[in-house]
């Protein structure tokens, strides 16, 4: 065969990232269970490059030039191991077999080391960008052997969204599922960011009392700034839409129940069994589950709380000033816990992911990019093993500039009865991270007391506990 990569799964994922590949310069096989997509594709876009039509599997797997190297587009899942069974067979030693759907890290661990006793190489892609980052240039975040990577690198590095300073926005992230993972947490953090914005938006409106179109105004004045990024540029698009059909702001006529597809959810599902503190991505996705609670709402709806009163101008604008430190600063913590669970997962499944490198791919083509990236990829340059982003000079220094106003907001979302609960969650993270004492130590005497659980004293080595039953003298455990 003469194709360098093949592409199978051919609905609007699958065909721009062939269209991609064959605006790059690539031969694309290109290959569906319904040939008609097939036809499709290089009836609409055959003039975009060279693609090679298969009908197939035999002729799709005929068509690649080896080693091969093919792309599984489909649904994440059951139809993921089944198009994969379809294939392997077809299959020789030193080929490679691309998962770029959302798949679950375990998921891609388990095939991964299935097809590699098979003598494939199986590497599981997280792509981000959605429809038009696949077609234009999406963030890529694979995973699988370094050999494997080797032979898919250079196609990946051409098909990429480049950074502000031209690199390609891929990297090889780690071995087996450290692709998948990292997708997962970006996603974890999409969902943080999102809920950040959102309370922004709620608290102009609600305390500052702006109007959906001041707030688009804000927002953009904010994208010129610090904050930077896609997800406040098309916030302001979408509060400045007007509802043709009621000529009202769109976001007024919108249902207000966010769904989610699960990514969020297996991010804070993993952090919890990893043990990893990410408070403001699990407020994100329990501030979407409580959104579709109607009834839960609906019977609480006349529970008692104040009115909120909206300030004058000169008042409003100083609070919106605050927000901006409020959200910006639980922004720092987000990332903080995002890169944390990036590597809480790299050191347990032993992938050695590079944190900085992740950062310098997220610069471009996925739904977190933003300016900030950029600042996270200089601290992890500056310090490789750096333990936490708050322990960057100069992220502490932001934080810590933005610390009154971010508590202003959050005492004054507080008492105006305003739902904030991502930056609330943030800023107990940042205080309790400062805290000299934690209650932590209040926690563990009630452990031992009802327990037995034992604890550790600060000013001796070994495991006591307390005869809470008896006469409370203290008996060295273990
Ligand atoms: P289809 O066009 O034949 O439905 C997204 O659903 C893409 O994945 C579609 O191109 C779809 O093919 C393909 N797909 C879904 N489930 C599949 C399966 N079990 N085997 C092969 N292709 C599948």
């Amino acid at each position: 065969g003469t194709a360098q990569i093949g592409v199978t799964g051919l609905a609007v994922m699958g065909r721009n990232l062939a269209r991609n590949f064959a605006r790059n310069g690539f031969t694309v096989a290109v290959h569906n269970r319904t040939a008609a997509r097939t036809r499709a594709l290089v009836e609409e876009f055959g003039g975009e490059g060279t693609f090679v039509a298969a009908e197939s599997p035999e002729e799709f797997v005929a068509a690649l030039e080896r080693p091969r190297r093919l792309v599984i587009m489909v649904k994440a899942g059951d139809a993921t191991d089944a198009v994969i069974e379809e294939f392997a067979p077809l299959l020789e030693e030193g080929d490679v077999i691309i998962d770029g759907g959302n798949a679950h890290f375990a998921d891609t661990r388990r095939r991964e080391k299935e097809l590699r006793e098979r003598g494939i190489h199986f590497v599981g892609v997280g792509i981000s960008g959605g429809e038009e980052g696949a077609l234009h240039g999406p963030s890529i975040m694979p995973g699988g052997s370094a050999e494997s990577y080797a032979s898919l690198g250079p196609l990946l590095e051409r098909i990429a969204a480049k950074a502000p300073d031209g690199t390609p926005c891929v990297t090889h992230v780690g071995p087996d599922g450290a692709g998948h993972f990292v997708k997962m947490v970006h996603n974890g953090i999409e969902y943080a960011d999102m809920q950040l914005i959102a309370e922004a938006y709620h608290l102009l409106r609600t305390v500052a009392g702006y109007s959906p179109e001041q707030i688009a105004q804000t927002f953009r004045t904010w994208n010129t700034g610090r904050l930077d990024s896609y997800l406040i540029e098309i916030t302001a698009e979408v509060l400045a839409h007007t509802d043709a059909a009621t000529d009202r702001p769109f976001v007024d006529v919108v249902m207000d129940q966010a769904e989610q597809k699960g990514t969020g959810r297996w991010t804070v599902q993993i952090a919890l069994d990893l043990g990893v503190p990410v408070s403001g991505i699990a407020e994100a996705v329990f501030a979407r589950s409580l959104s579709g609670h109607a009834e839960l709402r609906e019977v609480s709806r006349s529970l008692p709380g104040p009115q909120p009163r909206p300030l004058d101008a000169e008042e409003a604008g100083r609070f919106a000033d605050r927000v901006e430190q409020a959200l910006y600063a639980s922004k720092i913590v987000s990332y903080t816990q995002g890169f944390h669970q990036v590597q809480a997962g790299s050191e347990a499944y032993g992938w050695e992911v590079d944190a900085g490198s992740v950062a310098a791919i997220w610069r471009a083509g996925c739904i977190i990019r933003a300016a900030f990236l950029d600042r996270i990829r200089g601290a992890y340059d500056e310090q490789r093993d750096l333990p936490s982003l708050l322990a960057d000079k100069q992220f502490a220094e932001e934080i810590g500039a933005a610390q009154d106003d971010w508590r202003d907001v959050v005492a004054t979302a507080a008492r105006q009865g305003v739902p904030t609960p991502g930056f609330a969650a943030a800023l107990a993270y940042y205080d309790a991270l400062r805290a000299e004492r934690l209650p932590a130590a209040l926690t563990q005497g009630q452990r031992d007391f009802f327990g037995a659980h034992t604890y550790r004293r600060t000013d001796r080595e070994g495991s006591f506990h307390t005869l809470w039953g008896g006469d409370r003298s203290e008996v060295t455990a273990d």
